[in-house]
């Protein structure tokens, strides 16, 4: 917790705007960051035995697209409800996802049956069909007879499930019983994105995290109605990816971390998992392999990648722009194509990142010629290639897309990329970075695209964000999570909350609904169910949070 009022953020110096001029800097402390951790865990803990506040119908974090309460029809969750789901597996899934969800608080055995025309029947009915709200738009009546989700798809109803389950009381996110009335404010919601891709990155390269951690980040984002998962599987201090024709990337290249830790890599198995787990919560798993530049740990799993064929030493410090494969070398295009084409066979999404930041030591043609040449293999591959936003002078590749992590919110040469047809995904380093400190006397984090505190990374348009970039051209937002000094589960919850609802809430919600003081109320009420579920956040002193008892 931060006894400190949160500062404003600071300026932003122009000439630190730049990609080059970014130093990473030193790992701090321990300690400071495991006392925090532990204090937040103390008082989130007392969040439990505050007194609940009744749900309203527009508590919901990301805002609907309208909300129309019926304080009349409040519904009481029996214990004897059931969950009626339209006859089709995917919906019956996300049935069956939503009595795993309310088990555990209320204890009820919710039976999961599915049905032509399902109706709440004085329980919950999930309902296909309703087709007028898009791909991922749902609709959610609460009546005195029940609760009915409907939508056109099963993705549709998992997000209206992720709404019912914020409607009710916040100790439904416990994973044991609680004695409660599972009450549901009456009323309807319709609601739908006002964007297609909402993500977040986590980057499990300068930290390793094993599959479990990533799998509760996919719960994170499902939560907030998310949809990609960006994993940025490569970098100088790691390479996290198993490639059967090139082993020693992961069996040398990922030993190791910042800090000197043991590292760690995911096996075909492992990566199929998350991606699987990512699936059935609708979510994208974008791989990212960091090209040219960010290859240090393929230097010293393969010497002959490296300039000169001289293996380099591993790397476990935080500066950035050393490394490069030779965009001269055949041999290199043999690599870059056998890895490409083994992330592309494991990964069922469209995207492949191909990474492109930082490259220093690669520069003009021989970077553009480069990133051309690998836009071409990745539509080989039958996939759409991503990059960080340094590709824009490369040649434009069928669909491309740009991601934006620039401060300044001008960029000719972005501009110019999407004339020629880019699109973007927006996460700009000021306002969408998950690793920037939010305030002067947070534990952990970096500082260098300025402090980011909730109201900052709550407070811009993605639609209007970039000069010269029409809305159309936006796809989305993504919220990255850089590791250098983020080393724990706890950790990237504390990086994560309550930032990404907010990053999310950008993505979904509409712009005309956009309401700093709406937002923050609606935070403080998600604080108790991050709580109820165990989930590390930043009590930041911006955001309402109920009073907890001194003496619990
Ligand atoms: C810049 S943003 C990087 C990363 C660092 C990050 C630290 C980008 C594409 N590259 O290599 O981890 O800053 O904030």
């Amino acid at each position: 917790m931060s006894a400190t009022p949160t500062a404003a953020p600071e300026p932003l110096d122009p000439a630190h705007s730049g990609p080059g001029d970014l130093v990473a800097g030193p790992v701090p402390l321990r300690e400071p960051a495991a006392a925090e951790l532990a204090r937040v865990a103390a008082r989130a803990a007392g969040d439990l035995l505050a007194p609940p506040a009744p749900v309203r119908l527009g508590d919901v974090v990301p805002a609907p697209e309208r909300v129309v309460p019926d304080p009349t029809a409040d519904f009481l969750l029996p214990a004897d409800a059931a969950i009626r789901v339209s006859a089709d597996p995917a919906a019956l899934a996300v049935g069956e996802q939503l009595a795993a969800l309310l088990r555990p608080a209320t204890g009820y055995p919710l039976p999961v049956t599915d049905a032509p025309r399902p109706e709440p029947a004085g329980g919950i009915a999930l309902a296909l069909g309703d087709d007028d709200l898009g791909p991922e738009g749902y609709r959610l009546d609460v009546t005195a007879a029940g609760v009915r989700v409907g939508a056109a798809t099963a993705a549709g109803l998992f997000h209206g499930v992720q709404t019912l389950r914020q409607l009710l009381p916040a100790a439904v996110e416990s994973a044991t019983q609680v004695a409660e009335r599972w009450v549901l404010p009456g009323g309807s919601i319709t609601d739908r994105p006002r964007f297609g891709y909402r993500g977040a990155m986590l980057d499990v390269a300068r930290h390793f995290f094993p599959v479990e951690d990533v799998l509760r980040v996919v719960d994170h984002l499902a939560r907030y109605k998310l949809n990609h998962l960006h994993l940025h599987l490569t970098d100088d201090q790691g390479w996290r990816i198993a490639v059967d024709s090139w082993p020693r990337l992961a069996t040398v290249g990922g030993v190791g971390e910042v800090g000197g830790g043991p590292g760690g890599y995911y096996t075909r198995a492992d990566y199929r998992r998350i991606v699987a787990y990512a699936a059935e919560r609708h979510i994208t798993v974008v791989p990212e392999i960091d090209l040219p530049g960010h290859t240090n740990s393929a230097l010293v799993a393969y010497p002959e990648l490296a300039p000169h064929g001289i293996a380099p030493a591993r790397y476990t410090g935080t500066e950035v722009g050393f490394s490069y494969v030779d965009p001269a070398s055949e041999r290199t295009y043999d690599f870059v194509s056998d890895v490409l084409a083994e992330v592309a066979a494991l990964t069922p999404g469209p995207w492949l990142h191909i990474g492109g930041d930082e490259a220093f030591k690669v520069k003009g043609e021989a970077y553009t010629g480069f990133v051309e040449r690998v836009q071409r293999i990745v539509a080989g591959l039958g996939k759409t290639v991503v990059g960080w936003h340094q590709i824009a002078p490369a040649g434009h590749a069928d669909g491309r897309v740009l991601q934006w992590w620039g401060t300044n919110g001008d960029d000719p040469a972005t501009a110019e990329a999407v004339r020629r047809g880019a699109r973007l995904v927006l996460s700009p380093g000021n306002h969408a970075y998950l690793d920037m400190k939010y305030a002067p006397d947070t534990p952990i984090g970096h500082d260098w695209a300025g402090l980011i505190d909730v109201r900052r990374a709550y407070d811009w348009d993605p639609g209007a964000h970039l000069a010269g970039v029409p809305a159309e051209a936006v796809l989305g937002v993504e919220a990255p999570l850089w590791t250098e000094s983020v080393t724990s589960r706890a950790e990237i919850e504390f990086m994560l909350f309550p930032r990404l609802p907010a990053c999310a809430e950008l993505g979904w919600s509409p712009r005309t609904g956009h309401d700093w003081a709406g937002f923050r109320e609606r935070l403080a009420a998600q604080g108790a169910r991050w709580a109820a579920a165990g989930i590390h956040y930043h009590r930041s002193v911006e955001v309402p949070w109920p009073a907890t008892p001194l003496h619990p």
